[in-house]
């Protein structure tokens, strides 16, 4: 397949440890792909949908010990431990390779050795990068397939170099007790055992585009970001650019693919989808800041998605889409979630494999749930009804905004915008967010997570919001313009005040304006705010006084939130300055 050296050395000691039976290079010919579907069919590790309703399709149940992400077993193993930093787990590279060695050893005997080259961003882009993953699951070579470039075409343009990101997957028995996720960044190698689920298995996503590639980033001069891209097109035919960046399952890919209301549509304005998880991001011979998408696919959840929440997404699992852990409709051999719709299947297998009684179904009690919370699809990007025609390109689109947001039902404001860059930073650091089902642990607890990237940040968080700083003071004028949203603030009933999804254009309308220089704001102890009146409630049924009520700041909560982040902001031994005087500056404000 290749005779690019670094790349035959490193399969041989794989194959030396590991011991398969066979090796097979996935070269990304469909026929290679369809004979591997057909093979997990006949195991069971698929299951195929009805070729009719759902061309392509496949449902797959993982373990229920292996349903999402697992923080307290994902590691960053840097030589020196600061590096890792506070928000890390860390453990020394040597021992924690012979850990992982130790536990690998001899665990492919009797499967197949799968070698995947994938490339992260479209093949030969200035901007992408390649990796090969091995792996015993034929589930993470279609998911990876999907996810991201496979095949022959990535070891031609990788060539003979070395830059290319190592990735070992071993299910070995699937054991909770031996699972770890773990990078290292020096070595541009992740190694993941005893699961198979996700983001935990698919290395080219959470492990390689994030906690390394943002270690690269920090030694490179650009950043790897957990943020959707998308693309604003307004009547005049102009498309402005954001990228946003929310905790897991705290709204990107619904950003990323909304459909605007009415009004707007009738009016011209249109949205395209450049991505919905992971962008990356450099500054361009023009010195804007220029993103691409590195991944190819959506691993988007599944419960919640419908025909109102979210057409696109849904148009995307149409065809070519691997289900996990959402329910199996018996009576026509096709998939369903809560939230898709209202209709509870009368006759299903939930996602534990266990016939369903709809009777029994509570909302409230996710026990008697058909699919797992944290079921998703794996879908084909080019599936997405507004897929931009940037996302193929590879030159990358220029950011006019950031921003960021979090689920938070009481505090953070409908939206704002920070004073400048570095008070942008700073309200990234801040970011606070209600723990969601796409890590294993307690749901509803908020945490701290800065730039939504406390799982994902490959280096010390100290560094990290140092690279940021040194970013902007690069980028000078030409910086993006810095936001915060919250769609989930809730009532006393727990109910959310914001009607979100396709509504969330009004806001990011108000958001493009500020960038423009058109509208108005008014400034506040934490940033400016909408003038009420600028964002746009036609057709809905809010009035202005339930608008103004989630667009104030409430002064004693954030002098009470002050107080927390200067707890949070002790336990970084690399803080910037710069943020610590922020938040003097913040407490001082709050005070006037
Ligand atoms: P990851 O793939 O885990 O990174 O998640 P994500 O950030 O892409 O989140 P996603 O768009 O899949 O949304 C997660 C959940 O939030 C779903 O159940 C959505 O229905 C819900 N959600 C998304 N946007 C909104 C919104 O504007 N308002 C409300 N109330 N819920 C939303
Ligand atoms: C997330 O948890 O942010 C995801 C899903 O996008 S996973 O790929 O499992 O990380
Ligand atoms: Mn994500």
């Amino acid at each position: 397949m290749t005779t690019n050296a670094t790349v035959t050395k490193w399969i041989e000691e794989m194959k030396a440890l590991l011991n398969p039976d066979q090796v097979v290079w996935i070269t990304g010919d469909e026929a290679q792909l369809e004979a591997l579907r057909e093979e997990a069919v006949k195991t069971g590790e698929l299951e195929k949908l009805n070729e009719e309703k759902l061309p392509g399709c496949y449902l797959h149940r993982t373990r229920q010990n292996d349903v999402a992400r697992v923080e307290d077993r994902t590691f960053i193993c840097t030589s020196v431990k600061e590096d890792a930093g506070p928000t890390n787990n860390w453990c020394a590279p040597a021992e924690m390779y012979k850990k992982l060695y130790d536990i690998a050893r001899g665990t492919y005997q009797g499967r197949t050795m799968y070698i995947i080259p994938f490339s992260m961003g479209p093949i030969g882009s200035p901007l992408a990068k390649a990796g090969i993953e091995v792996t015993d699951s034929i589930y993470v070579v279609l998911n990876m397939a999907i996810m991201t470039r496979v095949g022959t075409k990535v070891l031609e343009v990788l060539g003979d170099s070395n830059d290319w990101v190592r990735g070992l997957h071993a299910k070995c028995d699937v054991d909770p007790e031996k699972r770890y996720i773990c990078q290292f960044p020096e070595d541009n190698t992740i190694i993941s055992v005893n699961s198979a689920y996700g983001g935990n298995v698919l290395l080219g996503k959470k492990c390689f585009a994030l906690r390394i590639a943002s270690y690269q980033g920090w030694k490179e001069g650009w950043m790897a970001e957990h943020m959707l891209i998308l693309g604003i097109e307004n009547p005049q035919g102009e498309v402005k650019y954001i990228a946003a960046a929310f905790p897991s399952a705290c709204g990107k890919t619904n950003l990323a693919m909304l459909i605007p209301p009415e009004y707007l549509r009738k009016k011209g304005y249109k949205v395209w989808t450049v991505g919905d998880d992971i962008a990356w991001m450099r500054i361009g011979a023009d010195g804007r800041l220029y993103a691409i998408n590195p991944e190819n696919g959506f691993f988007g959840v599944a419960p919640g998605t419908n025909e109102k929440s979210n057409f696109n997404a849904l148009a995307s699992t149409k065809k070519n889409t691997i289900f996990t852990n959402v329910a199996h409709d018996l009576n026509d051999n096709t998939v369903w979630w809560e939230g898709l719709n209202k209709d509870l299947p009368q006759n299903a297998i939930d996602w534990k494999g266990n016939p369903w009684d709809p009777s029994k179904f509570d909302k409230a009690d996710k026990s008697t749930c058909a699919a797992h919370p944290n079921s998703r699809f794996t879908a084909p990007a080019v599936n997405c009804p507004c897929i931009s025609e940037e996302f193929d390109k590879g030159a990358g689109v220029p950011i006019s905004a950031i921003v960021f947001g979090g689920r938070r039902a009481k505090l953070a404001p409908l939206v704002y915008q920070s004073k400048d860059w570095n008070n942008g930073v700073f309200v990234g650091a801040i970011m606070a967010s209600e723990t969601t089902a796409a890590a294993a642990g307690a749901v509803g607890v908020v945490r701290h997570d800065p730039m939504a990237m406390l799982p994902f940040c490959g280096y010390n968080m100290g560094d990290y919001f140092q690279h940021w700083l040194d970013m902007g003071a690069k980028l000078g004028d030409k910086a993006p313009k810095i936001f915060n949203v919250n769609w989930f603030r809730t009532d006393d009933e727990g109910n959310f005040i914001w009607p979100g999804f396709g509504d969330n254009m009004r806001v990011l309308n108000w958001i493009i304006d500020r960038c423009e220089g058109k509208a108005e704001a008014s400034e506040t102890a934490i940033g400016y705010i909408p003038q009420p009146e600028d964002i746009d409630l036609t057709d809905l049924d809010m009035d202005i006084e339930t608008l103004k009520s989630i667009l104030t700041v409430d002064k004693q909560a954030w002098v009470d939130y002050a107080a927390d982040v200067t707890e949070y902001f002790k336990k970084f031994d690399r803080l910037p300055a710069e943020l610590a005087s922020q938040l003097e500056s913040l407490k001082a404000n709050l005070n006037k």
